[in-house]
């Protein structure tokens, strides 16, 4: 509003004639709800009491998240960086939320010992991370919204381990999540005009450079379109560079990459049935996850090789960082529910709950 008069004088002065349609849009984006967001002014800085949420009764479009993270980005353990651009031009944003060794307040502030803390030879132990991907397949709303719900409680609740970084990529094919809110909501690939074809689109999850190729098809007109070549992607390199830099920092212990539908918790490899390195490992935990869920809420999780319990394919983040980065545990979850990705918004809460 301050700037009304100079905006008015500029225009005139240009000889730019307008009309003003919205004369108070912060009133009219509260009655037209599109901007649902509860807590939190923009300029303010966001503690964790204070932090936004992000919405777990409706599904957020591409504004009201990129609106949410900028207020989270403001918050002191985390920090929001573009990791890269889309084919379109919108940023990957990756949050990093750092060690809870920085929270003040909050349920579990005291991470360092007591006798520790005046000592000047403490060091904490070697920080290890966690990544984890949502909104690599456009229409699997569900799986950035949890993302966003994960995020949340991390901020909120100060629970993750001392020496944890945890790296989110809540929504690495924004392009694609745009055209399911504008044209086509079963869209799943991203948005690349393919060069001498009608159809576009490249399946980000065939595009990795680990047994690239497999279980995906040459042809643009595909749902499985792997592209031109491995990595012909700004999407799939910005995630490989950004995974590859934190990697070398902090070592990935676990890579989740979130997805739907049909309730399962898959392991790698999908090009062969032939156990992955740490198989054991990565099942334990699995089972472990899966029965958490289940008496959580009842819901049923199966945890499977992704070969044996889908189908084969390869080109995935899954299978890259277990084959390239050789992280020990790696996860594609294919959240709720086991019929269909329109999933009702009702069901982003409980979601988001059993998987954290
Ligand atoms: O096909 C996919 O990319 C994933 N399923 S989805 O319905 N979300 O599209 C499964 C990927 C499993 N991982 C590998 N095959 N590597
Ligand atoms: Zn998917």
């Amino acid at each position: 509003p301050e700037s009304l008069s100079e905006v008015n004088y500029n225009l005139q002065n240009a000889g730019v004639h307008y009309l003003v349609l919205i004369h108070d849009l912060a009133t009219y984006l509260r009655d037209h709800e599109v901007i649902k967001l509860r807590r939190g002014n923009i300029g303010q800085t966001c503690t964790s009491s204070s932090c936004p949420a992000p919405l777990t009764d409706a599904y957020m479009t591409f504004e009201q998240i990129e609106w949410y993270l900028r207020h989270l980005a403001t918050h002191p353990r985390v920090e929001v960086t573009s990791i890269g651009k889309s084919v379109e031009g919108r940023n990957i944003w990756l949050v990093h939320i750092m060690p809870a060794t920085t929270c003040r307040g909050g349920r579990s502030a005291a991470v360092m010992p007591r006798h520790h803390q005046r000592q000047k030879h403490y060091r904490a132990a070697k920080a290890r991370s966690i990544w984890l991907e949502a909104g690599l397949h456009a229409r699997e709303w569900i799986s950035v919204s949890v993302a966003l719900q994960l995020i949340h409680n991390m901020v909120r609740e100060c629970s993750v381990g001392r020496a944890v970084h945890v790296y989110v990529v809540p929504m690495a094919n924004p392009d694609g999540y745009v055209y399911t809110w504008t044209h086509q909501r079963m869209w799943r690939k991203n948005r690349r005009r393919n060069h001498g074809s009608n159809c576009d689109g490249v399946d980000l999850n065939r595009n990795w450079d680990f047994q690239f190729g497999v279980g995906a098809s040459s042809s643009p007109c595909s749902e499985i379109y792997q592209g031109p070549s491995s990595f012909s992607e700004p999407e799939t390199q910005s995630l490989r560079d950004a995974m590859h830099q934190v990697n070398s920092v902090s070592k990935l212990m676990l890579v989740l990459a979130l997805h739907s539908y049909g309730q399962l918790l898959l392991y790698p490899f999908g090009h062969t049935t032939e156990p992955a390195p740490h198989t054991p490992a990565m099942r334990r935990l699995g089972n472990i996850f899966a029965q958490h869920a289940k008496v959580g809420s009842g819901t049923v999780y199966d945890v499977m090789n992704s070969a044996t319990g889908l189908y084969f394919s390869s080109g995935s983040t899954d299978d890259w960082a277990k084959g390239v980065l050789n992280t020990k545990f790696v996860y594609t979850l294919e959240l709720r529910n086991k019929v269909t990705f329109l999933l009702n918004a009702d069901q982003i809460f409980p979601t988001g709950q059993e998987v954290w």
